[in-house]
């Protein structure tokens, strides 16, 4: 798959490191502040082999309040314009709004990450614009809900069956709208409205996501999944997420969205070998 003008081969998994750009409650530090920060941490996780930085400044976390579209091209812009002068890294904006989409385009971004699967007004409209004319994929994540309610009691006959059938009208859809078939990414959307048992069977039956001969991602970095089960704080989380992107790497996962890029490596370069080997 081709990133505006980066090829990326997924015979084995590649690494998004996550670059938060929300502001945290205990900083009210200037906007210089929060570009420096960005620029290290985003340094930190391409040393450590990231293919992809994911810049986002809308929190999805369940009940989180939304932000106005003013406020997250303030947020996100400046990084990505800052990131995309420094860095050799395929940079991903997690946006469900098409200005951001469009602005973030312009200053760089290669790939268009919408938790809300191009559901906003104009987005699918502007990443097929996107997608025609710089040649950016866009990400389709399944999420059961919106960010406010999809925690309380997500239900489903099978939550694989019903992923794998959103895939399919989605890539009906994103198609029709202009994309080529090669310029869709697809991701499960692990904890968007899902019960633990749910994650589980998405990643017991991963496989399944890889019918479509498309690059899956996986996010499952940090997330109540793995606390829930092992009863850990989010710091504590690290091997759980390592055991999890391994097997979602041994079933077919072509991009792990995380936190902790370094373990993320040792998963990937573990996964290599055993590609390579008889
Ligand atoms: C600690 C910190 C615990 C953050 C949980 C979280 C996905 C995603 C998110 C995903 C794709 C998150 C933007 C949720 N998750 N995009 N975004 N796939 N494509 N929570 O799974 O990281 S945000």
């Amino acid at each position: 798959m081709t990133f505006r003008n980066k090829k990326v081969v997924f015979d084995a998994p590649k690494v998004m490191g996550i670059l938060n750009v929300t502001p945290d409650s205990f900083s009210d530090g200037g906007k210089f502040d929060n570009i420096d920060s960005a620029i290290s941490q985003c340094a930190f996780m391409c040393e450590q082999g990231a293919t992809f930085i994911d810049v986002g400044g809308e929190s999805t976390r369940p009940g989180a309040t939304p932000v106005g579209e003013d406020e997250e091209l303030s947020r996100v812009i400046p990084v990505i314009d800052a990131i995309s002068k420094r860095f050799d890294v395929i940079i991903s904006v997690d946006t469900s709004k098409a200005t951001v989409m469009s602005e973030a385009a312009a200053h760089g971004a290669g790939l268009i990450n919408d938790v809300r699967a191009l559901s906003q007004p104009g987005a699918l409209e502007t990443a097929a614009e996107l997608a025609a004319k710089h040649n950016i994929p866009s990400c389709i994540m399944h999420m059961q809900g919106t960010p406010l309610t999809m925690q309380n009691g997500p239900q489903y006959d099978s939550v694989v069956d019903e992923v794998v059938e959103f895939f399919r009208q989605q890539l009906e859809r994103l198609t029709h709208a202009g994309f080529h078939y090669k310029q869709i990414m697809l991701d499960p959307g692990f904890g968007f409205g899902k019960t633990l048992d749910h994650n589980y069977q998405m990643l017991k039956h991963f496989i399944r996501f890889t019918e479509f001969d498309l690059p899956v991602m996986a996010g499952m970095s940090r997330k109540s999944m793995i606390g829930d089960l092992l009863n850990k704080k989010v710091d504590d989380r690290i091997a759980g997420d390592v055991c999890v992107n391994t097997l979602a790497s041994m079933s077919g996962a072509s991009v792990l969205r995380v936190h902790d890029v370094k373990e993320a490596m040792d998963v990937v370069k573990i996964i290599e070998k055993i590609n390579q080997v008889a």
